[in-house]
This record gives C-alpha cells, structure tokens and sequence, in this order.
C-alpha cells in the first residue's frame, strides 16, 4: 500500500475519531475558502476578516475552553490540528486564531472574574469580539520583564500609559488584553478599544505576515476601571502562561506550511521537464523531497507527544521551546528549499513556497525568537541562565 507523503508514519491513525473529524472540517475549510483567495490576499495586504464568522462557525475559537462559555471543549490534540490545518492555508489565519484564542480569551478564562469571562468569552467565541494581546513594547520583545507600559490607582480606575509594538489584530480588535507594570507587579487589563486616550496604527510595509494585521498601541492616560482588571495573577507569569498555549500551538501551525510547501513542490517537480526528464527523477530532487518528508516526520511526532502531555496536565514549558523551535526552524527551511526547486516560478505568490518563507520570518520571530528558545531549553539542561 503507498504511503501519504503528506503523513508517512500514518500519524493519524494515532488519532481519536474526534479529532480526525475536527482536522477534516478545518481541512476543508482551508481547501474551499482559504487557498482560493489567500495568494491575492497577502499581494494585497489585506487580513481576510471576511472569513471570521466561518472559522468561528467551525468552533475554532477558544476551542480548548468550556462548552458553557459557548466554546466546544476540545482537547490540545484537536487545537493543534486546527493550528496545522489554518497555516496550511496561511500563517495569517493561524496567527489570528491563535491570539484570539490562546493569547486573548485563554487569559480572561484563566486569570478573569466569572463575571469577565461570562461578558466576553461567549461573544468572542462567536467572533463578534475579537481581541489582541499587548505585551511586546518598542524597546525589545525579548525581554517582556523590562516593561515600561505602566498602571496606577486613581480612585476606583486604573489609569495606563506606554505603548505596545507589533500586536496582530490590533486595528481590528475590540478589546486588548494590555500587561502593565503596576506598585503590585505586572498586571493583565481589558482595554476596550472606545476608551478615551487609546489608539492604534496598523504598521504597513510588511514582507511577511501580509495577509494579517499588526499594528502599533497607544495608550495614552487610559482609564480602566477595576472591573476590566485581570483579578487572579500578578507578574510576569500572567503573560508567559498565555505565550506557554499559544506557543503550544505554534508547534503544529508550521507542520501544515511545510506539508504544503511539500505538496507543491512534490507536484511541481514530477511535471517539470528538464534534460529530457521530470526534476522528480533526478537524485538531488528526490534527497530534498525525502529529506523534507523526514522532518515533517519528526515534527509531527514531536507536536502530537507535547499535545498528549498537555492533555495529561504534563507539558513543561521547556518541552514548548524545544517544539517551537524545531518546527519553525523545519518549516522555513522547507519553505526557503521548496521556493527553490520550483525555480524562477517559485517567486510569485501564484505557488505558496515563498508565501510560506516569508510568513515563517515572523512565526520564527514571534512568541520567543529561536534564540530564546535555544536558551530556555539550554537554561534547562544546564542550570544556568545564560539571557
Ligand atoms: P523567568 O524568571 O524565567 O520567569 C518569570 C516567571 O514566569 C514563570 N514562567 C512561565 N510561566 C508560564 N509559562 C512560561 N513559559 C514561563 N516561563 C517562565 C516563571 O516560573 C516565573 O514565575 P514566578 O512565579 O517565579 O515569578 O523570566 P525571565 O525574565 O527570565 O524570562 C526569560 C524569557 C526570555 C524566557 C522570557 O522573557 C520570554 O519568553 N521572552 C520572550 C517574549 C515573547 O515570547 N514574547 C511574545 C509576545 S506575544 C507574541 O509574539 C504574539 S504573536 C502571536 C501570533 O500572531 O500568532
Ligand atoms: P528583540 O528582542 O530586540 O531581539 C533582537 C535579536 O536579539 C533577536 O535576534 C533575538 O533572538 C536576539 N536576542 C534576544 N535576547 C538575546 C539573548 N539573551 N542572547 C542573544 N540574542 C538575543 N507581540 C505581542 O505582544 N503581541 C502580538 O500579537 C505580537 N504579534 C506579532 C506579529 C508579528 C508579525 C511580529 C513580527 C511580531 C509580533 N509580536 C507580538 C512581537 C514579537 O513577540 C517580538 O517581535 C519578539 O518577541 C522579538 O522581540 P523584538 O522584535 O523586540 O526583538
């Protein structure tokens, strides 16, 4: 029996019924109304926000959280292959559920009052409301500890000051879920993007991440009132627990960049006659081919271990790092090979290789750089903190 080239160690069989079915309706959501349009998309710069309601409709949102905030329960597992199936269309679409979810409504499930997550997390479920994360500022990413955005008491209210860089969905996001320094340490607050002094700039010129918003945030004497704080964490472990889920699915989003850059290029090179001879049959083709094929492999043996650990309540934020870091580091390469065996038509978006490279620049760059990543799991090993 031929085995899938996009799956050669019948990974799904490992599989429950479940998610097999959630992986095949996201996969069919990406096939019918993601590929269609998506190459235009990232040509125009444009996030499509027209398919929210769709991918909302498929219950994607806030897909691990509980049933009776309107969410569908579903284990990591599932999440994952939702994240796989997305970024197999685009790393955009992947990025917006994955703030969405892990980044906006994970944090007031986990850190809000039963009154927050009752007023917001049914609506975003339903992608009425959609939310961005701010937690990097202009002065470095890397180091969230050396945060200058700060909040003091006024009263009953909070007021907020600083800015925030590089937030996806922040010129479409209804509220924010803003990190401040305050007297008590880092706090979580729900900013809703009417309150007076708040304002976002979408950051244009982007070669990577086109089909997807990122902006600038503003916060100008925001005043918040106490029922929009974050009431149940304090410190830098409020934002890192959000980064530790979505950073979980990051490790299966580029498994489904590279499966697609795997496809085209598989397609491409059997039906490209050169000396006579598909590409496809020469032997440096098929190392690549089989190479790319190995890694995919790893990676998703790698990301459906984490997963089952992250179902058992086991998942260290360590073995995060590793998977974050091998995945994307894999993907890109893929993505950055495959651009090259399709030749010269490997530069337009017409193919989706150089499409996937170039998004993979800031998938490798967001949630922890690979650097980061390389220095969590070194800190692991030795002991020593090297940052
Ligand atoms: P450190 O001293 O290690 O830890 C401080 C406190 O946090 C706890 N902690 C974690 N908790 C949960 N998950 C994790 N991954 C955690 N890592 C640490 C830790 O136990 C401690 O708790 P406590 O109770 O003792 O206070 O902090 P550090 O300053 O040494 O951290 C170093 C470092 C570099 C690992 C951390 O700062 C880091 O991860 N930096 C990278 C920042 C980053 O990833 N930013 C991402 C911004 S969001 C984004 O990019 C969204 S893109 C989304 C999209 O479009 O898809
Ligand atoms: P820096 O931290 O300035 O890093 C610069 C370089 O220094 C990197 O190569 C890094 O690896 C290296 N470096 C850092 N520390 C060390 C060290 N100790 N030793 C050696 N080298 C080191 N953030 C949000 O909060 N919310 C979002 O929604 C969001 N979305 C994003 C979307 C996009 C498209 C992009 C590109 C970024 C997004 N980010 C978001 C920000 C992202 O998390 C940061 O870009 C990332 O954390 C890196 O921070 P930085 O860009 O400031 O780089």
């Amino acid at each position: 029996m031929a085995l899938d080239p996009r799956d050669l160690y019948d990974v799904r069989s490992l599989l429950s019924e479940e998610e097999r079915a959630v992986q095949d309706a996201v996969a069919r959501f990406t096939d019918e109304r993601v590929l269609p349009i998506i190459g235009d998309c990232f040509d125009q710069g444009r996030f499509p926000a027209e398919l929210i309601p769709e991918i909302a409709a498929l219950g994607v949102l806030g897909a691990t959280l509980p049933e009776e905030y309107g969410c569908a329960g579903l284990n990591s597992v599932s999440y994952g292959l939702i994240c796989q199936e997305l970024e197999r269309g685009d790393s955009g679409l992947r990025s917006f559920a994955s703030v969405q979810s892990s980044l906006c409504m994970y944090p007031i499930y986990a850190y809000g009052s039963e009154e927050q997550k009752r007023r917001w997390l049914p609506d975003m479920a339903a992608g009425r409301v959609i939310g961005c994360f701010g937690l990097t500022e202009p002065h470095g990413g890397s180091d969230p500890a050396n945060m200058k955005t700060h909040a003091r008491r006024d009263g009953g209210d909070w007021v907020l000051n600083g800015s925030k860089m590089w937030i996806t969905n922040g010129n479409i996001a209804d509220i924010v879920i803003a990190w401040a320094q305050t007297e008590e340490g880092i706090q979580g607050f729900v900013v809703e993007k009417d309150f007076a002094g708040f304002s976002a700039q979408e950051i244009k010129h982007k070669m990577s991440l086109r089909a997807s918003v990122t902006s600038a945030l503003y916060f100008d004497g925001v005043r918040v009132p106490e029922a929009n704080r974050l009431p149940s964490v304090k410190g830098l472990k409020g934002p890192l627990g959000c980064l530790t889920q979505a950073r979980y699915g990051i490790t299966w989003g580029p498994i489904g960049s590279a499966i697609a850059c795997l496809d085209e290029a598989l397609g491409y090179s059997k039906e490209r006659m050169l000396f006579g001879r598909p590409v496809a049959a020469t032997q440096s083709a098929q190392i690549k081919l089989a190479d790319w094929a190995r890694r995919i492999t790893a990676a998703q043996l790698l990301s459906l271990q984490l997963g089952r650990l992250k179902d058992a309540g086991r998942m260290q934020p360590t073995q995060v790092s590793l998977a974050k870091w091998n995945n994307c580091r894999m993907a890109i390469d893929i993505a950055r090979e495959a651009r090259d065996l399709l030749g010269g038509a490997g530069i337009t978006t017409e193919h989706s290789p150089i499409r996937h490279a170039l998004n993979l620049e800031s998938v490798i760059t967001y949630e922890g750089t690979e650097t980061v990543h390389q220095l969590v799991v070194g800190r692991e090993l030795t002991g020593i903190n090297a940052f």
